[in-house]
């Protein structure tokens, strides 16, 4: 067993010593049922029952006596995933049943349409699927599903054996990949319950985002190809000649659909399918719904929409489907596709498009980031013109010159990125990007310094980019919260000349703000109310708004509540600031330069002299925070407090806040609409608060309200 993260207590129904003594055959059934509920429970559901060393035993316990005992071996044996001998290429294999393609759906009249073409077919009133109360009674009932960013397969189970998996191909011949598919640890190898003579599965091989990650990670250390996403990974992964290429690859798979199906009734619905498929042992995604209407499926599809870059693993967009099979039937298909379902996509996350330069820009600490100015693609949602590189390291790593057609992805928030070059679209002629050797905004020398992925401007402060980003860093939400101070203002005023430092903030007025070129005297008096507002603030913030190299939000609040006063934190040397929460030697570093340097203590006198003020406290070194060591998840919507309360009271008592249930995870802290880190959680027996015990914690542990200085 090579998992990493079966990660769980002992299960106590999984005896492994003091067996009562069994023949061998007796044993090895045994081992092969045990091995199979824990397969199950570890990679369907998601919840591991049993630590990896014990795992490991009863697996090898079982190698051991199917090599005494070769008479007993059989295909389905967990040891059997192992990957057998390379192939020479693959078989075609005819579908039985054709693999039919989906039609697509993007917009909400789709939608309708396709629910009045449903209604309309089966025979119901033309207006049915809309919202009136004649109508809702003929609605027609639909399975909404997630359409998986993955490769559709095709697993043919005999008498509950797997005995093939083949890929979509045209949908009517594919490539028999069995040997690969077998090594999908998701997928059984054998069924549970009674099974049919003949079962088809339909459904997706596709990569978790965080295996992709870890996989992606461990070919770069190895100087082996990575991959440009999930899906191409599960696709390179899966067209493996060496089945033993593919064990090493974390696959995994959903089922959606039905294929042959001999020996049995079908059920009367699609989701009752599913369900039995999840019965059998099958993973089956549970994010999925059962809708009436038109309405229902856009609802469905905001939902989703909503959750997607939550999710973890890609998909681009959800699929309706008449959910009773009988109605599917009586609608048929049109020429490859069925009529009774319907793919409705999301905006793409990647597409292609041409880097049209690459130009450099200067961040808040100096950095120089190079960019990919291209021209303007829509994907994400959004139309994107730039996309960031990173540093010089990667675009020689991604081999991204002018002129090549790339890919480009944006998902949810995320800055968008060049992930990839198109090789065979690279145009003669295309340039490589070189590194100024000289700021383009000050001229001052770039330099990087060995051990470095980062080069830097080392113009300080003199540089105007940097100004900037120092006045943008200090005015965000999360420091001074100086609302309406954004990039156009900040632009102008420090090219004008007219702020140098944050301290300058706090001398302009609203003539001077209303000068500005687009600043209604309205806007200007509301900027000046804000920067007015921003002198009271809390310590942890302004030391955050400082903007010191390293020091982010979390940084910032352990050292408010360990240094308590300013003053403190100023003189303090290394020694002192190591003995702060997670601050290590480069940290403690960045701050005794900060403050050693002249400039920013000049600056820091200008701000209280302009009146900047905070609560300060006792140093808190004396009372160790409550909750420190403890880590919490929050989840769905509290009943009073906002997300980012909860979270800054629990952090103010020393506990960390992640955003993933682990097992690791001391406790999840539940609201309205919690959704999968609560069952998590469940599953792995974290305990769970709501609010109110969350408050009860806090209070029992002597924690104070949120914004306090301990
Ligand atoms: N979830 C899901 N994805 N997907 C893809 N269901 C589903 N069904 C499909 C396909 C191609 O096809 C059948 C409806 C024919």
């Amino acid at each position: 067993m090579n998992a990493t993260h079966r990660g769980a207590q002992a299960d106590a129904s999984a005896p492994v010593g003091g067996l009562p003594p069994a023949s061998a055959a007796e044993r090895v059934q045994w081992l092969r049922e045990e091995l199979d509920r824990h397969n199950h429970q570890y990679y369907v559901l998601d919840a591991p029952t049993i630590p990896d060393a014990e795992y490991d035993a009863l697996f090898s316990e079982l190698q051991a006596l199917e090599t005494e005992h070769p008479e007993l071996l059989t295909p389905d044996s967990p040891t059997q995933r192992v990957g057998g001998a390379p192939l020479s290429a693959f078989d075609t294999v005819r579908h039985r049943v054709p693999m039919l393609s989906l039609n697509n759906g993007f917009s909400d009249e789709d939608v309708v349409g396709f629910d009045r073409r449903c209604a309309q077919g089966l025979g119901r009133s033309a207006a049915a699927g809309e919202q009136d109360l004649f109508s809702a009674a003929q609605a027609v009932e639909y399975a909404s599903e997630l359409k998986f960013d993955g490769l559709a397969m095709s697993l043919r189970y005999e008498d509950g054996r797997l005995v093939q998996a083949a890929t979509r191909g045209d949908g009517e011949t594919g490539e028999d990949v069995t040997v690969n598919v077998r090594t999908i640890k998701a997928i059984p190898l054998k069924l549970r319950g009674a099974a049919p003579p003949v079962l088809e599965v339909r459904g997706e091989v596709f990569m978790y985002r965080r295996d992709f990650d870890k996989l992606n990670a461990r070919q770069a250390e190895a100087g082996e190809k990575t991959f440009v996403n999930p899906r191409n990974a599960a696709a390179g992964s899966l067209r493996q000649l060496d089945p033993r290429i593919t064990a090493r690859r974390p696959l995994s798979f959903f089922a959606y659909g039905l294929g042959e199906l001999q020996g049995m009734e079908r059920p009367a619905t699609h989701s009752a399918m599913l369900d039995g498929f999840a019965a059998m042992g099958l993973p089956v995604c549970q994010e999925r719904a059962v809708v009436k209407g038109a309405q229902g499926l856009l609802d469905f599809y905001r939902k989703v929409g909503e959750k997607r870059d939550q999710l973890p693993y890609d998909i681009d967009g959800v699929v309706y489907k008449v959910n009773a099979l009988a109605e599917q039937e009586q609608l048929g298909f049109v020429s490859r596709a069925p009529r009774f379902a319907l793919a409705h996509k999301f905006p793409a996350q990647e597409m292609t498009t041409i880097v049209e330069d690459i130009e450099v820009q200067v961040g808040r600490t100096g950095a120089i980031t190079p960019v990919a100015r291209l021209q303007p693609v829509f994907v994400g949602g959004v139309t994107v013109t730039n996309a960031t590189l990173h540093n010089e390291d990667e675009v020689r790593r991604k081999d991204v010159h002018i002129g090549d057609t790339v890919i480009v992805r944006r998902a949810g928030d995320v800055i968008p990125e060049v992930v990839a070059v198109v090789p065979e679209r690279r145009p003669e002629g295309a340039r490589a990007f070189v590194m100024p050797v000289t700021c383009p905004v000050c001229g001052s020398h770039i330099e990087r310094l060995e051990d470095e992925a980062i080069a830097r401007c080392t113009g300080g402060l003199i540089c105007a980019a940097q100004r900037k980003q120092a006045l943008l860093h200090f005015a965000q939400r999360r420091a001074m919260d100086i609302e309406g101070l954004g990039d156009k203002v900040v632009e102008q005023v420090v090219d004008q000349g007219i702020v140098h430092t944050p301290a300058d903030l706090y001398k302009l007025g609203v003539a001077k703000l209303a000068a500005l070129d687009r600043m209604a005297d309205k806007s200007a008096g509301n900027l000046v109310a804000a920067i007015e507002a921003s002198r009271s603030t809390t310590f942890n913030r302004f030391i955050f708004a400082l903007g010191i190299r390293h020091v982010g939000e979390a940084t910032a609040k352990d050292l408010a509540r360990h240094f308590g006063k300013l003053d403190a934190l100023m003189v303090a040397d290394e020694a002192a600031l190591l003995e702060v929460n997670d601050v290590g030697p480069v940290v403690a570093q960045s701050i005794v330069n900060f403050f050693g340097e002249p400039h920013n203590v000049e600056v820091i006198e200008q701000l209280r002299a302009a009146g900047v003020h905070w609560a300060e406290s006792e140093p808190a070194a004396r009372a160790p925070a409550p909750l420190a060591g403890k880590t919490f998840v929050l989840t769905g919507t509290l009943p009073t407090l906002s997300r980012e309360t909860a979270k800054e009271m629990l952090e103010a008592a020393g506990a960390k806040v992640a955003g993933s249930v682990s097992k690791k995870t001391d406790y999840v802290v539940a609201g309205a609409e919690a959704g999968s880190k609560l069952d998590k959680a469940e599953a792995l027996g974290v305990p769970v608060l709501d609010e109110a015990g969350m408050l009860a914690l806090l209070e029992s542990a002597g924690a104070g309200q949120p914004g306090e200085q301990p």
